[in-house]
């Protein structure tokens, strides 16, 4: 008989039991210090014990409100019931046996589950990964291997991951790149659409960008263009309206493979199922991870079926990529983003929060734009009465919604945007809680 362990359940409450980091805190860090690299960095300074919902618990009993969701990662909540519950009979099942070597259903079935919710209606075909890098250096080689050709565009401020190949389509040189070259060929990088910075229609800036690509590579050269639909780290920059169709039109014309970089936007965190939606966008392929697994690592590509099938037999896979652990954990995290109409709660908190911030930045002058999609709002701060990026008052924001108990991310090619990636759960009580917070200490950065 298979013991399923129901998660106790956590009281949607921020609470501070003692200033933070606490004792107990303190001392994991000193015991980190002597054997965690110091290249690996946490954001925050307490050490979780225990979550639930869009609660944090740490091991002096403070209860953080999560603003993160671990990296848009527990979209359903941290330690969702339904997923603690998959998780657990499939690890009495069995935890691994490697579906290169011994298929089994769930691998299967989350491949079902992703060729319905992806976008378009064209026959579909998946591979499973580990992590949002694994699925987008995937995405590359079966843009190579389908088309024959070479090149791959990205965009300016672009995040896609810390592997060779992904470090190489990132943007940003610290701390990602700087020292960690040579990197992996073929990368070309061209303007994204930064409305606040560029001043540009969604349609000029997808020219400038073609134009750039045209010129520097050659559109036939080119195996596929990597896009995320909204950036994330690099400041979660909703392009102009028109951006992603000009380039989608432009790719498919010159037989370009459309990707997108779903992996912080995907999974109803945009409020749709996927960002590419909101702008009738149908990618070639879609790279995904975070959101899909509740918190389990799992990553994914979705894409054409003459694409995907393009590959010879073994040229992917991996290990533990589908791992069953992990697919279970998906097969309910993905049911759940369904059943609950998380998009539409997405949509909920988008509304709650922009409404809010919007005030705000109306009486606070370093506030240069309040922005986002759904659940992934952000706020970028400048020196008042410039666009000069601010990543001290982005810095001194985070730390003092830390210090009230309230965990926010920042982000932004210079550091200077504080953003918001709630659970898709979190109760509109713990969210106003949580934004008092927020707003008093954007206020501090003075009228
Ligand atoms: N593509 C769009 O956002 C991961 C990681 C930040 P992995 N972003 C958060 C950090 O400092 O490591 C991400 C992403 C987009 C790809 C990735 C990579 O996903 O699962 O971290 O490999």
């Amino acid at each position: 008989m298979t013991t399923v362990f129901a998660p106790m359940p956590l009281t949607q409450e921020r609470r501070l039991a003692t200033t933070i980091p606490g004792p107990r805190s303190l001392a994991l860090a000193a015991r980190r210090s002597a054997v965690v690299a110091a290249g690996v960095s946490s954001t925050l300074p307490v050490y979780i014990a225990r979550a639930g919902g869009a609660i944090l618990e740490d091991v002096d009993g403070n209860r953080l409100v999560d603003l993160g969701s671990g990296i848009a990662v527990t979209s359903v909540g941290a330690s969702a019931p339904e997923v603690v519950a998959a998780v657990a009979a499939q690890v009495a099942d069995f935890t691994h046996t490697c579906f290169m070597v011994s298929p089994y259903e769930e691998y299967v079935q989350l491949c079902e589950v992703l060729a319905r919710l992806t976008p378009g209606t064209h026959a579909k075909r998946s591979v499973l990964v580990n992590s949002g890098a694994e699925a987008v250096e995937n995405a590359v080689k079966i843009a190579r291997r389908a088309t024959g050709r070479d090149a791959v565009v990205v965009l300016d401020h672009a995040y896609h991951g810390r592997t060779n190949l992904t470090m190489a389509m990132t943007a940003r040189a610290m701390p990602y790149k700087t020292g960690f070259g040579p990197f992996a060929g073929e990368i070309y990088r061209v303007p994204a659409s930064y409305p606040l910075r560029d001043g540009l229609t969604g349609e000029q800036a997808a020219a400038r960008a073609i134009d750039t690509a045209q010129r520097q590579v050659g559109a036939d050269r080119i195996a596929a263009l990597v896009v995320e639909p909204i950036l994330g780290e690099g400041g979660f920059v909703v392009p102009a309206p028109g951006f992603l169709p000009a380039l989608a039109a432009w790719a498919r014309e010159a037989g370009i493979v459309l990707v997108a970089d779903e992996v912080q936007t995907g999974f109803a965190r945009t409020g749709a199922m996927f960002a590419c939606e909101h702008e009738g966008v149908v990618p070639d392929l879609v790279a995904l991870a975070k959101g899909i697994g509740g918190g389990l690592p799992l990553g994914a590509v979705t894409g054409r079926a003459e694409l995907m099938d393009a590959v010879h037999a073994g040229g992917l896979g991996g290990t533990y990529g589908g791992n069953p652990v992990a697919c279970a954990a998906a097969l309910a995290a993905t049911a759940l983003y369904e059943r609950d109409d998380l998009a539409a709660a997405a949509r909920a908190i988008e509304a709650r929060v922009l409404g809010r911030l919007r005030a705000v930045a109306a009486d606070v002058p370093a506030v240069a734009e309040v922005r986002g999609r759904g659940a992934m709002l952000a706020v970028e701060l400048v020196r008042p009465g410039t666009l000069e990026p601010d990543k001290d008052s982005a810095a001194a924001v985070a730390r003092a919604c830390l210090a009230a108990g309230v965990l926010v991310l920042t982000c932004g090619t210079w550091g200077n945007v504080v953003r918001l990636l709630p659970p898709l759960v979190i109760t509109p009580e713990l969210l106003d809680d949580a934004l008092d917070v927020l707003e008093s200490a954007l206020r501090a950065l003075g009228a």
